[in-house]
């Protein structure tokens, strides 16, 4: 039998969990929390009265209840775990308003070939370069094709994702530490120190760039980690390259303007379990990225939504393709010429969905700020300047309601 109660902590509390799962004749008594709990600890099953939605409750694992392990809601692999998940817990439910239902199913971000961008040919590069600044100014998401990073090594990332969040939650929450900064971040949600929701994943975030970090298990998760972001730093070199010329730059102008040899890479691996309803709740909430560029793989499953035009465009990825999107730094760089795009992860009923966000960026202490060269009197800069870190620190300090975190350093 799995371990619970030991892993109710904040956010998803006893008292919240019950009061979305509990039968009726039980949501009466909530005031009561002793009450509650030690029903808790002597049942392991509440009978359903209230149209489904009943808990089935362990008692705690005497190992590590009490210890001192870093503080962690539930994790929702966990939560949909319990076995006894009929209906999402209140914590998780989002209001939606109408705009958040309006889906646009015939529009496609646009597909640029890898290949031409780094043609010999320049009639093929500078075709492949119009469709990248096209793509970039609008719609700040692509998909990158031929782009030469195999697909056994996409598969081999995806598995080792798959088995870390296999191992027991007692070895991830290793992890757990919660600092912003911290080299490897295992946790749940999207925010949820300022969120008023929580939301359907768990993620694990560790920076690989300029130091490479990563778990000590499962085996071989290092290696092709390390394998992967290697091979994405050389596709990223090579779009940055394009994007500069795309902006009537010198091809090697980002590099250098933002010390990119030292610059950052954080991969975040975003793990979304089933969910009963998915129609109530969401994995990731509308959210712009930050850094330069990210890119992204996932397993067969689709969630990812691109808002464009005032709808969500569901995206369905081409074979083989990795998804590219600019982010807040590259919107800054160009004085807003190229756009962050809101965008968010919705969940599915039917099995697991993985999807894996490398974010390039320069060093921490790099200050961002709009390039002098693309600025003039009818286009002043429209972002105050700030470093990569302390943007990090707006985003996690402040809720986004439905906003991009640029919002706050508009001028
Ligand atoms: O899972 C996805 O498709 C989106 C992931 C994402 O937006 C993120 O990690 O910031």
């Amino acid at each position: 039998m799995r371990r619970k109660h030991g892993h109710l902590r904040r956010g998803v509390s006893l008292h919240g969990l019950c009061c979305s799962l509990l039968p009726l004749w039980l949501m009466n008594d909530v005031s009561d929390q002793s009450a509650l709990e030690s029903h808790f600890h002597q049942s392991t099953t509440t009978n359903s009265a209230n149209g489904g939605c009943y808990l089935k409750f362990c008692a705690p694992n005497p190992a590590t209840a009490g210890s001192a392990a870093p503080k962690m809601q539930l994790s929702v692999k966990d939560l949909v775990e319990s076995n006894c998940l009929s209906c999402v817990p209140s914590e998780y439910v989002c209001l939606k308003t109408h705009e958040d239902s309006m889906l646009s199913e015939t529009e496609t971000i646009p597909t640029i070939d890898f290949s031409q961008l780094t043609s010999p040919n320049p009639n093929q590069r500078s075709k492949a370069s119009l469709q990248l600044a096209h793509a970039c100014r609008h719609w700040g998401f692509f998909m990158l094709t031929n782009h030469g990073v195999s697909e056994t090594l996409r598969d081999e990332v995806i598995r080792a994702a798959h088995d870390f969040y296999d191992l027991a939650e007692e070895e991830k929450r290793k992890y757990a530490g919660g600092q912003l900064f911290d080299p490897i971040k295992y946790g749940t949600s999207f925010n949820p120190r300022v969120d008023k929701n929580l939301f359907w994943r768990d993620y694990l975030k560790i920076h690989v760039h300029p130091q490479f970090h990563a778990p000590t298990k499962p085996p071989a998760f290092s290696e092709i980690l390390e394998e992967y972001c290697k091979k994405s730093r050389e596709v990223i070199g090579k779009l940055l390259k394009g994007i500069s010329k795309s902006l009537g730059l010198e091809e090697s102008y980002i590099h250098k303007r933002l010390n990119l040899e030292s610059g950052s890479q954080l991969v975040v691996i975003n793990f979304y379990p089933p969910c009963p309803k998915p129609e109530v709740t969401m994995g990731l909430p509308p959210h712009t990225d930050y850094g330069l560029l990210t890119l992204l793989v996932q397993n067969e499953l689709n969630g990812l939504q691109v808002q464009y035009n005032g709808k969500w465009v569901p995206v369905h990825p081409l074979p083989n393709c990795i998804l590219v999107n600019t982010g807040d730094h590259m919107e800054i760089l160009t004085n807003g010429k190229y756009k962050s795009v809101v965008h968010r992860a919705v969940v599915n009923k039917k099995a697991v969905r993985i999807s894996i966000g490398t974010a390039h960026g320069p060093p921490l202490d790099t200050v961002l700020s709009p390039a002098p060269e693309l600025l003039s009197d009818d286009n002043p800069p429209a972002y105050r300047a700030i470093t990569y870190r302390k943007y990090v620190q707006l985003q996690k300090n402040h809720p986004l309601d439905r906003k991009s975190c640029l919002d706050r350093i508009r001028l």
